[in-house]
């Protein structure tokens, strides 16, 4: 049996630690401890075998990758960017399912066919739609919002032409990819060709492969991605910022608590308006409760947290000490980053366990399904009573940590434009020009997962520890966005404590934190559309690639990190990820990866576990991207104080 790490040795997260001691005397199985007893298998996760054919699987050694090939021929670097464009394309389908998911339900309201949803900012639907080439004059909203739902549905099945978001790049970059031949299609398109070339006997040279993979993810990053973000913004409410509590220390004892897991935001929206509904917040007491605590986890939680400032529980690798505190009355989950366990664990407490997706069954859940776009009261109604009706079945195994951070979310990048530029001439002008004179030395966008193969959320913090030090401010998503929340670094007070002076000067100014929470996974699109914007701008160059910026997924686990990663490389953003990455070193593939793709797009993958040399990578990166922009010297101090901004607002 292998050894199990020392608690302390697992995470940083005080609450986490607490409940994986609770977990282990009380004898359940969390991720954590898996990780320990199965080893990664090596060969996996160097690449260096292929499967997608029965003459195999085929298995080449790392030590010796040009030795031999296999069955078929393949070599090593055909195995790998085989793995790696299969990874993208599932990514790519994982966002791009879900923002036709958000196209189809915004469709329905706009139609008036649909009356347990409404719009809610008309004004980035506007904005919106013109992006998408739609003529807005003369015609009444619900038009323009048939037109843009139609157009947003089209533009997953559209066979020819290019995916109308990457207008919004700059068009340097766009050229670029257009000369390329990187323009993505249609986004069904993309991932179902990735898929036939990288089956047994078509693509078998690793550069034609990864040129469909980079298109491919291009219709991520600023087509499935970017129509979520969106249509979501303009269903459930553009991010402001706003106040919120963050860690497992939100459940409350005497309430009825209520999770929502997963990504697609229409289940927590429901469930948000639930929570004040009388007559069940009436069954509620009648069960014995004091009312209903809502609370969101990993995605779904980041998509209302900025939103609506619901309590956050935690991230993906909080799932099982969630239903370990015995507080969580009911869990219910839709799709992405739900651990199977999750069904298995819920019984060892008194946790209803509720899938509520036709797309996400689990062995050993109770499935009640959820459709936004019908009988969606319903259905949530019939979920949030198994959650009241399970309250009285508390057992004696409740522990709910003290800790919980008060934090400030809500940074989309319209927000990041109104807070440096002003309500009336909004612009992203400030930022650049604290770039140019050196306050700000960059900007990094810091995202992904958790994984239990690293101490969790302990390189997350580290990086943006190091970042923040050398002046570089940090957007955030996803859960790497939660980790640094709840180590309190989403509160505009702690930027005179981690920042360099130039960075604090500028956030205690605009009053802003120095690490910006910017929604989930699929909402990296923001951060696209913001570099867009600093190119626009002006003073940093022509295109994203020119920018002092980089990226990072520290601690990342999932496919759809992977295809994130290969958007931002793909739109001209050094990006490096931690944990393992999964290459043979020393082989073309990997040198290509790491080095020739600056070439093609004037940005490479790096790969480093270690959240300080990470972090020298990025910096040194940025370091360059300053002194071939001419801006490694300070100038004159240019900083938006009140007086500035008011000037600005006459
Ligand atoms: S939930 S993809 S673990 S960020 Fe978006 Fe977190 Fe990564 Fe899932």
């Amino acid at each position: 049996m292998a050894k199990l790490r020392e608690i302390q040795d697992i995470t940083i997260c005080e609450s986490t630690a607490e409940m994986l001691t609770k977990g282990r005397k009380e004898g359940v199985s969390t991720s954590f401890d898996r990780a320990d007893e199965m080893k990664p298998c090596p060969i996996g996760a160097q690449q260096a075998c292929c499967k997608h054919c029965f003459m195999g699987p085929c298995r080449l050694s790392a030590k010796a990758p040009y030795e031999k090939v296999g069955v078929c021929g393949a070599n090593i670097d055909t195995f790998q960017a085989r793995g790696f464009a299969r990874a993208i394309a599932a990514g790519t389908a994982a966002h791009s399912d879900h923002g036709r998911e958000m196209a189809e339900l915004f469709l329905s309201v706009a139609k008036g066919e649909n009356s347990d949803f409404e719009i809610k900012d008309e004004k980035k639907m506007m904005v919106f739609a013109g992006q998408m080439g739609i003529e807005t004059e003369g015609k009444d909203n619900q038009q323009v919002g048939i037109e843009l739902g139609e157009a947003c549905l089209a533009q997953f099945g559209q066979q020819a032409g290019h995916v109308k978001g990457l207008e919004l790049a700059p068009p340097k970059r766009f050229e670029l990819w257009k000369e390329k031949g990187y323009l993505p299609r249609g986004v069904d398109r993309e991932v179902v060709e990735m898929m036939h070339r990288t089956h047994m006997g078509v693509d078998q040279e690793y550069y034609n492969i990864m040129q469909g993979a980079i298109r491919c993810s291009l219709a991520d990053g600023w087509g499935g991605s970017l129509i979520s973000t969106e249509l979501s913004d303009i269903m459930f409410g553009t991010p402001k910022p706003i106040a919120a509590e963050m860690d497992l220390g939100v459940f409350e004892k005497d309430q009825v608590n209520v999770i929502v897991h997963g990504h697609e935001p229409q289940l927590l929206d429901m469930m948000v308006r639930l929570a004040d509904d009388k007559k069940l917040l009436a069954k509620a007491k009648a069960a014995g409760a004091a009312g209903i605590n809502l609370v969101g986890m990993c995605c779904s939680g980041n998509e209302m947290l900025i939103r609506n400032g619901i309590p956050h529980a935690g991230n993906f690798m909080q799932c099982d000490t969630a239903i370990i505190t015995g507080a969580v009355d009911v869990m219910m989950v839709d799709v992405q980053c739900i651990m199977a366990s999750l069904a298995e664990l819920s019984k060892c407490y008194h946790t209803k366990f509720v899938t509520t997706n036709y797309r996400c069954h689990i062995d050993g859940a109770e499935h009640v399904e959820f459709h936004g776009e019908h009988d969606a009261r319903a259905a949530g109604i019939e979920l949030m009573e198994i959650g009241i009706n399970n309250f009285k079945n508390r057992g004696d195994k409740v522990q709910i940590p003290s800790t919980k951070t008060k934090m400030i979310g809500g940074f989309s990048h319209e927000t990041i434009n109104y807070m440096l530029g002003g309500s009336f001439r909004g612009s992203y002008t400030p930022l650049n020009e604290n770039i140019i004179n050196g306050r700000i030395r960059g900007v990094a966008g810091v995202v992904g997962c958790t994984n239990p193969r690293v101490k969790h959320d302990w390189v997350h913090v580290e990086l943006v520890k190091e970042l923040l030090k050398n002046d570089v401010l940090v957007v955030q998503t996803g859960c790497s966005a939660i980790s640094l929340a709840k180590a309190g670094f989403m509160d505009p007070a702690i930027a005179k404590k981690y920042c360099g002076p130039g960075l604090a000067e500028v956030c205690e100014t605009v009053g802003m934190p120095p690490v910006l929470h910017s929604g989930s996974c699929v909402d990296n699109s923001r951060i696209l559309i913001a570099l867009s914007e600093m190119v626009k701008t002006g003073g940093l160059g022509d295109d994203i690639s020119d920018l002092p910026v980089a990226g990072a997924a520290p601690e990342y686990m999932s496919e759809k990190a992977i295809s994130i990663g290969q958007y931002f490389v793909s739109s001209g953003v050094y990006t490096v990820f931690g944990v393992t990455f999964p290459v043979t070193e020393g082989t073309k593939f990997a040198d290509y990866l790491f080095g020739g793709m600056e070439e093609d797009l004037g940005a490479t993958w790096a790969f480093e576990p270690d959240p300080y040399k990470m972090a020298k990578m990025m910096i040194d990166h940025i370091n360059k991207k300053r002194e071939a922009l001419g801006i490694m010297e300070k100038k004159e101090r240019v900083l938006f104080d009140m007086e500035a901004r008011r000037q600005l607002e006459l």
